[in-house]
């Protein structure tokens, strides 16, 4: 049968279920990885589980998220993250060293393994030709222990790169244009591959900038093939021992089909406030712009830093701009020192942050009041640069770099010549800030600061639960609604209890305190209900607040995934005008729920005066984790 190059991977790692489609898949994983802002949950998960070293060839531990330790928090996380990862086989890359996915490109990825990772751009690793997928820290857990990864077998979606990117045109601007095409929620269920003679025209930086933002899509993962260009770049990283080649077969299938033609494609911007509102440049106009900010899992590759090095060189930035620069790892930072492009950069009047996310996740640089901001990152999502009536476009490094000289949103083009830049031949390659595990792990304590809280464990499902509908929500809820980020709250990932202050702040400030009054309740949401990170506080934090269930339009794949793992049902209206029906603190009630779950039936609801069915379309092993009030619970029970 001629496969995709996704379902020779699937195929190469499947270790439950059938390959048919929506059915749930169980998979072998290679690798995973986390951050220090999922990873402190992840690991307090692989605790409670009782293994003691690892079973995946390689996992690593990333401390990128949280890196302003303005108080002992974030230190406390790191040192227990560290010591976990020493005492259970796991490498551990020290703040500073860089953000997960473009160190873990760099050092890690092979093409044809498998990766999860507790964050939701994981798929960057699908640049290199690895199928990679975002997860739940609870999921990275099971993995880590040897256990298989589930999904719902996606559909397959061919995106055809023809022609080639001109003068001035980038990675990204091919990605924004699949966002335009595609949306927020095109990928759902689907699984993204690259394919075409546009291919090979791209680095793997380049690759990893599309596969990385198919997280945006709401895609499962992306990838593109691997080929010569993958070789040259793991030998540049002194890996090319893992180097495979990867294509899918001529006559493979596609669900769906897309074509980009780089040759016609011009700059583009995502405008406020989603990765999808896409617009091109002209279009926009010259919009004023008090901040730029080059970085992020997205756009901070050597490649990236190099073209704006060659950009501002000679040059100095626009005296209303301040221009941001984080590069990707201590590997690009490094390059960049000692060939000079960084005195460039320093000299045109840009302020030089760690290699971490930094402002992508709202840790320092909010920008000012109702101020716009160019940034080469990922997500423009409302209030998430740490100021609510910020406007945050998602632009290229060349059209960052390019507004940040003349402080209007500017064309690259209007540049003159593009300067030439090469991938290296061989990257320079400094592993010292990345601690192996011990070879004595039972010597080695796990240390518990203050701030390590205890996580919330659910409660078996009774068979009527009835209570009152405590939040009612639009459409493309973001987990960023649900728990903000940013540098006052990431510190208090590790304490729920602390964070729960916080649920849905910028939504509705009443929210936790409403939860307390009624004893917690159920949430309605609308369509693609909590689509963007990974993070499984978004369901620890409402399950600590008592939420029982959320009954939406539609859900967005991880945060399903994390919902059932915490053991809050996740329900879908059978029939979506009820939505209209239902009201806040209205009263719900299901009456027959544990033995509908159980079934498999469609779940009988009494709200807003009616009597109405909602689905709950789960797995078998998810319909279990349920009944037990979450997946350590039912992991528990099973193996009673
Ligand atoms: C993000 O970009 O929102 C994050 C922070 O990287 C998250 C993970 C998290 O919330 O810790 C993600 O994308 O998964
Ligand atoms: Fe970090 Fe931003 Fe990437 Fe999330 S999207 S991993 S916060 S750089």
């Amino acid at each position: 049968m001629s496969m995709t190059i996704a379902e020779k991977i699937l195929k190469a790692h499947l270790v439950d279920g059938e390959m048919k489609q929506g059915e749930e898949i169980g998979l072998r994983i290679d690798q995973t990885l986390t951050q220090d802002a999922t990873g402190t949950m992840a690991y307090l998960q692989f605790e409670a589980m009782g293994v003691d070293q690892v079973k995946t060839e390689r996992s690593v531990a990333y401390i990128d998220h949280n890196t302003l330790q303005s108080g002992f928090e974030n230190a406390d996380d790191h040192k227990y993250i560290g010591s976990v990862a020493k005492k259970h086989g796991i490498y551990y890359s020290k703040a500073g060293n860089g953000i997960c996915h473009q160190v873990h490109l760099e050092r890690f990825g092979a093409p044809g393994k498998t990766l999860i990772g507790s964050d939701s751009h994981t798929p960057t690793g699908g640049g290199i030709g690895m199928l990679a997928f975002g997860a739940g820290g609870l999921d990275v857990a099971v993995a880590m222990g040897g256990g298989a990864y589930y999904i719902p077998m996606p559909k397959m979606v061919r995106v055809t790169l023809t022609g080639k990117l001109q003068p001035w045109v980038a990675a990204k601007d091919i990605i924004l244009e699949v966002l335009r095409q595609m949306t927020v929620k095109g990928g759902v269920g689907k699984i993204v591959e690259y394919a075409g003679e546009g291919v090979k025209t791209l680095s793997v930086p380049e690759r990893a900038t599309i596969t990385n933002m198919g997280a945006e899509l709401g895609a499962t993962t992306s990838i593109f093939p691997s080929d010569e260009v993958t070789k040259a770049f793991l030998e540049a990283q002194g890996r090319g021992d893992v180097y495979v080649p990867l294509s899918s077969d001529a006559d493979a299938k596609y669900d769906e089909e897309y074509v980009v033609d780089l040759n016609a494609l011009e700059p583009l911007a995502a405008a406020p406030h989603m990765p999808d509102n896409v617009a091109g440049l002209a279009e926009l106009g010259p919009i004023k712009v008090n901040q730029c900010c080059i970085g992020s899992c997205t756009n901070s590759s050597y490649y990236d830093m190099m073209k704006v090095a060659a950009i501002l060189k000679g040059k100095h930035i626009h005296p209303d701009v301040s221009l941001t620069i984080s590069p990707g790892s201590m590997q690009v930072f490094h390059m960049l020192a000692k060939n000079g492009a960084l005195s460039d950069i320093i000299s045109a009047g840009a302020r030089i942050l760690e290699c971490a996310c930094g402002p992508c996740i709202g840790m320092g640089q909010s920008p000012e009041s109702a101020g716009v901001s160019l940034r080469t990152f990922n997500r423009n999502f409302e209030g998430r640069s740490g100021t609510q009536d910020a406007k945050i476009y998602l632009v290229s490094p060349e059209t960052a770099a390019a507004s940040a000289l003349t402080g209007v949103l500017t064309d690259p083009r209007t540049l003159g010549e593009m300067p030439a830049i090469e991938m290296p031949e061989h990257f320079d390659i400094n592993d010292s800030m990345i601690v192996l595990p011990s070879e004595h792990p039972e010597e080695v304590e796990v240390q518990r600061g203050p701030n390590i809280k205890p996580f919330p464990l659910g409660e078996a499902l009774p068979e009527r639960w009835a209570g009152k509908i405590v939040l009612k929500t639009e459409d493309n809820i973001t987990t960023d609604h649900i728990l903000p980020a940013g540098s006052k709250l990431l510190p208090y990932r590790s304490n729920i209890p602390y964070y729960s202050n916080y649920c849905f702040i910028n939504v509705d400030p009443k929210f936790p305190a409403r939860c307390q009054e009624q004893g917690g309740g159920v949430i309605v949401g609308g369509a693609n209900y909590g689509q963007g990170s990974s993070r499984e506080h978004a369901a620890l934090v409402p399950l600590y607040l008592g939420v029982r269930a959320v009954l939406a339009k539609s859900f967005a794949r991880i945060h399903k995934a994390n919902l059932v793992n915490s053991g809050i049902v996740p329900l879908t209206f059978a029939d979506p005008s009820d939505y209209d029906a239902v009201e806040l603190l209205g009263t719900i009630s299901f009456p027959n729920l544990k033995s509908e779950i159980a079934s498999g039936a469609q779940i009988t609801v009494e709200a807003g005066g009616k009597v109405f069915k909602a689905d709950c379309d789960v797995s078998d092993r998810q319909r279990g984790a349920l009944l037990a009030g979450g997946t350590l619970n039912y992991a528990k029970q099973s193996a009673k």
